[in-house]
Formats: C-alpha cells, sequence, structure tokens
C-alpha cells in the first residue's frame, strides 16, 4: 500500500511527487525497509515470525544457514516475494553480512527467526531513524523493554560485556549482544563487518560508537523463542564477544599511537576520534 502525497509548503514543484508510504496512524516514510532475517532450521518458527511484519516492508530477505528442514520452502510459501540467500561460511554474524549485502532498502532492520522478535516494533525502530539516528539499537533492557528468552547467566554476561563496552568505547548502552536493530544502509560502509559468530551485535554496537554515529535505543521486549533450542552456547559465544571487545580496544589504542606519531593526521587533517 503506498500513496503519493505533496509535502505543504515545501516550495517543491508539485508534478515532483514523493511516494510516501503509511506505516502507522501518525507516521508515512519515504524510504524503503528492508528486513534481514538469518534462519536455521527455523521452519516452525516462521510462521510467527511472517505473521508478525508489516505488510509495508519492502523486502525480506532470508539467509539459509544450509537449513536441513524446510526453512526455504515454508519461508517461500508465507512470503512469496522473499529473497532466500545462502552463506558462504557459518555463524549468524557471516549471515547477517550476506543478507545486508542482498538489501535493496535503505533502511535495513535485523529480525531473529525463532519467534523471539515482535515485527510490531519495526515501526519503532525506522520511526527512531527518520527522526535523525543513525542505528536504532533494541534494547531489552531500557525502560519498557523485557526478556522471557534469557537465563540468569546470560543476563549476567551481557551485563558485565555491557558494563565493559561502556566504559571502554564511551557508550551508554542498556543492552549489548541483542539481535533485533535497525539502521541506514550507509552504516554499513563506517562499520565494514568482518566476523562470523554471535560476537555480530556486539562488534556492529562497538562500531557505530567508534564511528561517531548517532545511536538511539528501542526499548524492545524479547519472546521466548517457541520451537527449538539456541544456538548459542553462553561461554563460548560470551569469551567470542570478550575477545572482540579487546581486539577494537587494541586497535583504537593503535590508532591514536599512529595519530600521535604521524605527521599528517597532527595537524589535524583526517581527525581521528
Ligand atoms: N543463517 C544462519 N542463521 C543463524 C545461524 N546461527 C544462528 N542463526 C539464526 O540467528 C537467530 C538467533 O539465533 P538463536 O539460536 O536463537 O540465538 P539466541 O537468540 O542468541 O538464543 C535465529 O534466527 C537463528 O536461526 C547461522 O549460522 N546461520
Ligand atoms: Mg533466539
Amino acid at each position: 500500500m503506498s500513496s503519493v502525497l505533496h509535502s505543504p509548503g515545501s516550495g517543491q514543484d508539485p508534478r515532483i511527487a514523493t511516494h510516501y508510504r503509511p506505516i502507522s496512524s501518525h507516521l508515512a516514510i519515504t524510504p524503503p525497509v528492508s528486513v534481514v532475517i538469518p534462519a536455521m532450521n527455523e521452519a516452525e518458527n516462521l510462521p510467527y515470525v511472517f505473521k508478525s511484519l508489516p505488510g509495508w516492508v519492502h523486502e525480506v530477505v532470508l539467509v539459509d544457514g544450509n537449513s536441513t528442514d524446510d526453512t526455504v520452502e515454508v519461508a517461500r510459501s508465507l512470503w512469496p516475494d522473499v529473497k532466500v540467500v545462502g552463506q558462504r561460511g557459518k555463524g549468524k554474524g557471516d549471515a547477517l553480512t550476506a543478507g545486508f549485502e542482498a538489501c535493496s532498502g535503505d533502511i535495513i532492520v535485523m529480525v531473529d527467526a525463532d519467534g523471539s522478535a515482535d515485527g510490531g516494533e519495526i515501526v519503532s525502530y525506522v520511526s527512531a531513524l527518520v527522526s535523525g539516528a543513525d542505528f536504532a539499537k533494541g534494547s531489552r533492557f531500557a525502560n519498557g523493554g523485557g526478556t522471557d528468552d534469557m537465563t540468569f547467566i546470560r543476563k549476567l554476561g551481557n551485563w558485565a560485556l555491557c558494563t565493559v563496552v561502556n566504559r571502554k568505547f564511551g557508550a551508554r548502552y542498556t543492552d549489548l549482544c541483542y539481535g533485533y536493530n535497525a539502521f541506514w544502509r550507509h552504516c554499513l560502509d563506517k562499520i565494514d563487518l568482518d566476523c562470523t559468530g554471535f560476537e555480530v551485535e556486539t562488534l556492529m554496537n562497538i562500531r557505530v560508537v567508534k564511528a561517531g554515529l548517532k545511536v538511539q535505543e528501542i526499548p524492545s521486549h524479547e519472546y521466548l523463542r517457541i520451537h527449538g533450542t539456541s544456538n548459542l552456547r553462553a561461554v563460548r559465544d560470551g569469551l567470542r564477544v570478550l575477545k572482540v571487545i579487546l581486539k577494537e580496544r587494541s586497535n583504537r589504542r593503535d590508532l591514536r599511537r599512529r595519530t600521535r606519531n604521524s605527521p599528517l593526521l597532527r595537524t589535524g587533517q583526517g581527525e581521528v576520534s
């Protein structure tokens, strides 16, 4: 559903129509929105995921992690226009990287395929982006957010890692390892993703703050995975996240050292924050 409106008083030639798409009773937008869904053996959960997606999204890109169930067939039957892409390697980070490359929208939303994310929240993410944010970062621990899916150990680990990121990178995040986020496509050039596993969200959250992008947290509720079990292993993946934090920290130190020693950068050209 899309309509053509003229912005009142814009002084624009009325013959140049801008296509606005209503996304709520209060908001109509022009940028096309792509939804990326990484899915590995999620056939049973996909009906819940697709049912909650708003009809106004421009495209849905499903990244299949070599599923051995009917994930791809079910996705195609539920959303006939779904763009199905494969991934080169393994892991959620690898899948998202492939999915982002395949997107044609200006806004990209990441949604898990396990039924834990409510597609009805997409409007809040998109509203934040069209209001000026570069990156709309879901948070289960911001006021109004919540989780039914995290164990005590996962909450503790996420809190500890989030605290380290806030201290080391000057961020003010309330959540770190959460898969529901949205951003303008241009952010991809600044964050240059190069990881394969569940550390992907942490890497994105660190690089957006390092790049000086405008980040807005969106309160989000994470529901229980409906069928199947999580692929995440708290200790193994927690250590991977920690490794990414330390690596990003040391890259930052190297960069500062290089800045101090480089005559070009010392004169203020190509400022490094
Ligand atoms: N394509 C793809 N998707 C994956 C992979 N690993 C996890 N996912 C998907 O990423 C989402 C989050 O994974 P999940 O196992 O629920 O982890 P959790 O949400 O952290 O407990 C789900 O939609 C998974 O199907 C992978 O290697 N490839
Ligand atoms: Mg999950």
